[in-house]
């Protein structure tokens, strides 16, 4: 009998079902596809209308593929996070480069060479799940490692510092930076009364202000950015023996930040921005590394250090505690599904591993309360541990059972401890030999709400920080402060900003109070302690400072038309390939243009959709005819003007005159520009874009 008989195809679209005239056989003709079932397993044979009485009639009460789908579907949403909620996670593994059983009995850091498997979650803080990723603010930098003895959440941010010295200020700082709650606006914006209300009134958070008013707060993307753990922390040998640390990650790619008009301009033109760029890196191969650096110091030095080593609100400087690198994170993996896995990893600042331990910091000990409670706000279960990105990779085993969503309950007769029921049935035991034992530090004192002196200075690294950063840092900062006080409503509330800026640097004040249009500078605000006005600059606090020395991995655009220079769109394209650099080409429609080979080429981009801020560098190279039909586009002058204020390298065939000229710009071109001619020429343009910006421009337009 002909397998077939009997049976009747169906076509949904493009998938071609096979149903058995008995419902008995379920396969898919055609592609191979699996049948679509329900949640029971049972194949569905028509998705596309509800079971209903009638042609035109109601629907049935019994239609469960219909019921089950909408329920599902309604339950799709879980709480979002309370802050960071807006993230993209990548997987990937740290390989540690030496044994360092001197230091740690951690097991990752045991042998060279090891490979830990490892998942990372990059945020903003304050913006909601759609917010734009080009939002001025702290990111995130949340990392898991599945090592081999449980998992290890090292929870830092790109800034090494917080605002706040104790967590019970959390709720306060998070309610003061979140849309206000009358209006409900503004979204993932610091610029608004409340935030800088708060943060006037809290002098332990000018060192961080310096920092999320700095370029730091809007990175060119994940790729370019520091981690940081932030608080102090242990880490514990094989004889019980404690060395204090601070926790790294040093980009391999460099550092490398926006400026504010190209974040607004970012944020509107691909809300996705740093989304899409840890996409297309990952996807494309080019794998993003951090070194793990670790500041290593004993009691000694903490007792010496000019600040206290548990206050979340100060560095130590590498200059005073060099950084020393043992391992790498290389990210090589993007998630199988979003929600599965960004949405649903839980991190946990509790969630250390023998030979790692927690100090005192204040703010470390509250975070090790919130981050349990909020998981299970937001996973609606105890069992959140089981879910794949949060499963450990190592055996485990406890007594912990039941609950919402169940999925490993003890297989033994025995579910408690102790028992005498035998290995078979009796379960787990405890292991003091090879189980995590808490570093022994003895305490006392009496028990008091209090802040100590020793966290009193708010103001010495705030200055530090600032006198650290290059010229055009410096501006940048300083703009930020005044964009954001622009946008507060109250002027006492920009006074007193100022007043505490008084004692950081009072050209930093001046220049504020100038921007903001302040008739007089205020006093002052009274500080707790004087402010220490000649801590050594550190070098490494400068973006700027620690170029990358290579383009690598950086994005150029380059504008063509009908009649480009085919030639010197290969030199370009030739040269970027040498440096490993991406090249967009945009162009009047997405379907391309016809160079003067007469070789049709496909654009990347449709300009109005691809303005320069996507951009690293540009290049122009239209035709004469079609300099001049863009001169007339918007589009295209704004591609123009804003690579030129942005302070970008601008390479440019010999007929882009005309866009210039309707730009207003052939006057103004500088050394930013560089005319491309032949292959050398387009070699020196690229080996220019390692300085990334042209900055003498800024300072000459300012
Ligand atoms: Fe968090 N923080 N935090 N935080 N934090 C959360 O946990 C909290 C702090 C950080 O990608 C929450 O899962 C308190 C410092 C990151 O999933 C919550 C305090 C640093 C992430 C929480 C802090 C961070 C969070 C919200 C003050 C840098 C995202 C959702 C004591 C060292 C992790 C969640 C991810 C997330 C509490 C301060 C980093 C509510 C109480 C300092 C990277 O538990």
């Amino acid at each position: 009998m002909d397998d077939n008989e009997g049976r009747e195809a169906v076509r949904y679209g493009e998938a071609q079902v096979e149903r058995g005239a008995g419902g008995e056989t379920h396969q898919v003709a055609g592609d191979g596809r699996p049948s679509l079932t329900t949640q029971q397993g049972v194949v569905v044979g028509d998705d596309q209308n509800t079971l209903r009485v009638g042609e035109r009639g109601p629907g049935a009460l019994e239609d469960f593929h219909f019921r089950e789908k909408i329920f599902h579907f309604d339950h799709e949403r879980i709480p979002e996070r309370v802050v960071h909620a807006r993230g993209y996670g990548a997987h990937g593994f740290f390989e540690n480069y030496e044994p360092l059983t001197d230091l740690t009995r951690a097991d990752l850091f045991q042998r060279g060479g090891d490979r830990t498997p490892a998942f990372v979650r990059f945020s903003t803080v304050a913006g909601n799940k759609g917010s734009g990723d080009l939002a001025r603010d702290v990111r995130g930098f949340a990392v898991k490692l599945y090592t081999q003895e449980g998992n290890w959440d090292l929870v830092g941010n790109n800034i090494p510092v917080f605002f706040i010295q104790d967590a019970i200020k959390f709720p306060d700082l998070i309610h003061a930076a979140k849309p206000e709650p009358d209006r409900g606006f503004p979204q993932a914006q610091t610029a608004h009364d409340n935030f800088w209300d708060f943060a006037s009134l809290m002098p332990e958070s000018t060192h961080m202000l310096m920092w999320i008013m700095s370029d730091r707060a809007i990175p060119r993307s994940f790729r370019f950015m520091e981690g940081f753990g932030v608080h102090t922390f242990r880490l514990v040998n094989e004889e019980g023996r404690s060395t204090f640390v601070k926790f790294h990650w040093k980009p391999k790619q460099g550092m490398q930040s926006v400026v504010w008009n190209e974040a607004l301009k970012i944020n509107g033109a691909d809300p996705d921005f740093h989304r899409r760029d840890l996409w297309d890196a990952i996807t494309q191969g080019d794998f993003p590394e951090w070194e793990l650096g670790l500041q290593l110091f004993d009691d000694d030095f903490a007792d010496r250090f000019a600040f206290d080593i548990l206050d979340p609100t100060k560095i130590i400087p590498e200059e005073e505690v060099p950084i020393r690198r043992v391992g790498r994170l290389v990210l090589d993996r993007m998630v199988d599904n979003f929600f599965a896995e960004t949405e649903q990893v839980a991190f946990c600042t509790q969630n250390i591993v023998p030979g790692i331990d927690f100090t005192n910091d204040p703010l470390l000990q509250g975070r090790n309360f919130s981050y349990l409670d909020t998981q299970l706000k937001r996973l609606g279960s105890p069992n959140f541990t089981f879910l794949p990105v949060n499963a450990p990779k190592c055996p485990y085993a406890t007594f912990q059972q039941d609950g919402h969503m169940a999925m490993a309950n003890p297989a033994t007769r025995a579910n408690y401890e102790p028992n005498s029921w035998g290995p078979e049935e009796g379960g787990p035991r405890e292991d003091p030999v090879r189980g995590f034992q808490t570093f022994a530090t003895t305490e006392e004192g009496p028990k008091r709400r209090l802040r100590p002196e020793s966290f009193a200075d708010h103001y010495s690294q705030a200055r530090q920080f600032y006198v650290s950063q290059t010229e055009v840092e410096q501006r940048h900062l300083a703009n930020a402060f005044v964009f954001e006080l622009s946008k507060v409503e109250r002027p006492d509330i920009r006074v007193r900003i100022v007043a505490a800026l008084r004692n950081v640097d009072d050209d930093l004040a001046q220049t504020v109070a100038d921007g903001l249009g302040l008739a007089e500078l205020p006093e002052p605000l009274p500080a707790a302690r004087p402010t220490v006005r000649d801590l050594a600059p550190s070098a490494a606090l400068s973006i700027l400072g620690n170029g990358p020395g290579s383009f690598a991995g950086r994005k150029i655009g380059v504008l063509i038309t009908d009649g480009t220079d085919a030639d010197l769109l290969g030199e370009v394209r030739q040269a970027a390939g040498k440096e490993q650099v991406n090249v967009e080409l945009v162009a009047p429609t997405v379907g391309g243009i016809t160079d003067n080979a007469g070789n049709r080429v496909e654009a990347d981009q449709k300009i109005d959709g691809a303005p320069s801020v996507l951009y690293d560098a540009v290049v122009l190279l239209p035709s004469a005819e079609g300099a001049a039909t863009l001169a007339r586009q918007p589009a295209a002058r704004d591609f123009v003007t804003d690579a030129f204020a942005h302070c970008k390298f601008i390479g440019h065939g010999p007929d882009a005159a005309a866009l210039f000229e309707s730009t207003g710009l052939g006057s103004l071109t500088d050394d930013g520009f560089i005319r491309l001619v032949d292959g050398a020429s387009t070699e020196q343009f690229i080996a220019r874009c390692a300085e990334l910006r042209f900055w003498d421009r800024e300072a000459a337009l300012a």
